[in-house]
């Protein structure tokens, strides 16, 4: 089998509901759906969602390297021979969400043909996660009337807070009301995207001892190198690295160096590949994980999934699946659902990626 042609085709679908955060906002997603296509007429699909404020790339970016570096480089090669592809992938530095998009389509190639989920290829541990929100910026009545809604709407019960606004009282207002309005049936924890300094963050932290929270996200910058440290070490919570671990060697440099003490894991930047050595490097280290959200739409939520759910690690913590939710509308034929707080693997062969074409017409910007 070889790979025949590489599509990299730009579409825009509009939020209802912006996701607005200390290192920058989408209110349009803006995504690319990337398509490999090989000579046995299989066709990988998978989602890639520019996200200039955290990797610097752009939907025309992604298209760009895609059309003109990638795809030549990849032609006439097997999508088995992954390892291989991905060392031509790695002559071309950073373009993170790019080349994830392109490795999970190879993957959601070798399920179908060999009649296996990607979610078994990659351990396939559990058929379901327990789904997390992530809440953004918005005033504190606001921000709880959204919470109260997921809990009552979809049974989702752990919710992400988006923080790092200065002053510092801002946020905490919106986890105290958050708390106070949903009491102890929810699991609450917050992500700063790098928006406090150290002391900042560390004063938050102590306005809410009282508020319960399970996990701290990239609350200062992890190039504040000292500062990070300092950071981690009063932390009383796990403090997690998202944006600061975009490679496995970011994972044990971070680590090593004390300055986050668990890692997210997202697909859309580490497709499955690199995503499993990152797992790997984790459970080696004794490193718990998230499965996190790039502001993903469908597609790329159910690349979380297939992986999130593989590994009891994975799986072990509510994983970030929801915030398509926010979307006005979205590719897939058959939408994915979050019931009872939980959400399901789709079943393969492959990824089970079905896009309606009618939607995929309607809302690509390629002509
Ligand atoms: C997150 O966890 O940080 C916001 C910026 C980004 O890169 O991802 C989102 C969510
Ligand atoms: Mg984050």
């Amino acid at each position: 089998m070889k790979i025949t042609q590489v599509e990299a085709i730009p579409f825009a679908i509009p939020y209802r509901k912006p996701l607005v955060f200390a290192s920058g906002e989408v209110r349009t997603a803006s995504h690319i759906l990337v398509r490999v296509h090989t000579d046995e007429g299989l066709v990988g699909t998978a989602e890639a969602p520019p996200r200039p404020f955290t990797y610097g790339e752009t939907q025309g970016s992604i298209s760009t390297v895609i059309d003109t570096i990638f795809a030549p480089q990849i032609l006439g090669d097997s999508p088995l021979d992954r390892e291989l592809i991905h060392s031509k992938l790695a002559r071309t530095i950073g373009n993170p969400t790019a080349k994830a998009a392109v490795d999970m389509a190879l993957w959601d190639i070798i399920g179908q043909s060999t009649g296996t989920s990607v979610h078994q290829l990659l351990g396939g541990y559990t058929d379901r996660m327990r789904v997390s929100h992530m809440l953004g910026f918005d005033d504190p009545a606001k921000m709880a009337d959204e919470a109260e809604r997921m809990l009552e709407t979809y049974g989702v019960a752990t919710f992400k807070v988006k923080v790092g606004r200065t002053p510092v009282d801002l946020d905490v207002a919106v986890c105290r009301a958050i708390r106070e309005r949903l009491g102890d049936r929810i699991e609450l924890y917050i992500d700063g995207n790098r928006g406090w300094t150290a002391s900042e963050a560390a004063r938050a932290l102590r306005m809410m001892e009282d508020l319960d929270l399970s996990m701290a996200e990239e609350l200062n910058p992890a190039d504040d190198v000292l500062g990070r440290r300092w950071l981690v070490e009063r932390s009383r919570i796990p403090f997690v690295a998202d944006e600061s671990v975009s490679t496995p060697a970011e994972v044990t440099r971070e680590i090593l160096g004390s300055s986050a003490t668990m890692v997210s894991i997202k697909t859309a930047r580490t497709g499955f590949t690199m995503s499993q050595r990152v797992h790997h490097l984790a459970e080696s280290l004794g490193v718990e994980v998230v499965m996190g959200n790039q502001i993903d739409g469908q597609v790329g939520s159910l690349c979380s999934i297939a992986f999130g759910a593989a590994y009891p690690l994975t799986a072990r913590r509510a994983g970030e699946l929801s915030n398509f939710l926010d979307m006005s509308d979205d590719l897939l034929a058959t939408p994915l659902e979050i019931i009872g707080g939980e959400m399901l693997v789709r079943q393969g062969p492959g990824l089970g990626v079905d896009i309606d074409p009618e939607k995929l017409a309607r809302y690509r910007q390629d002509g």
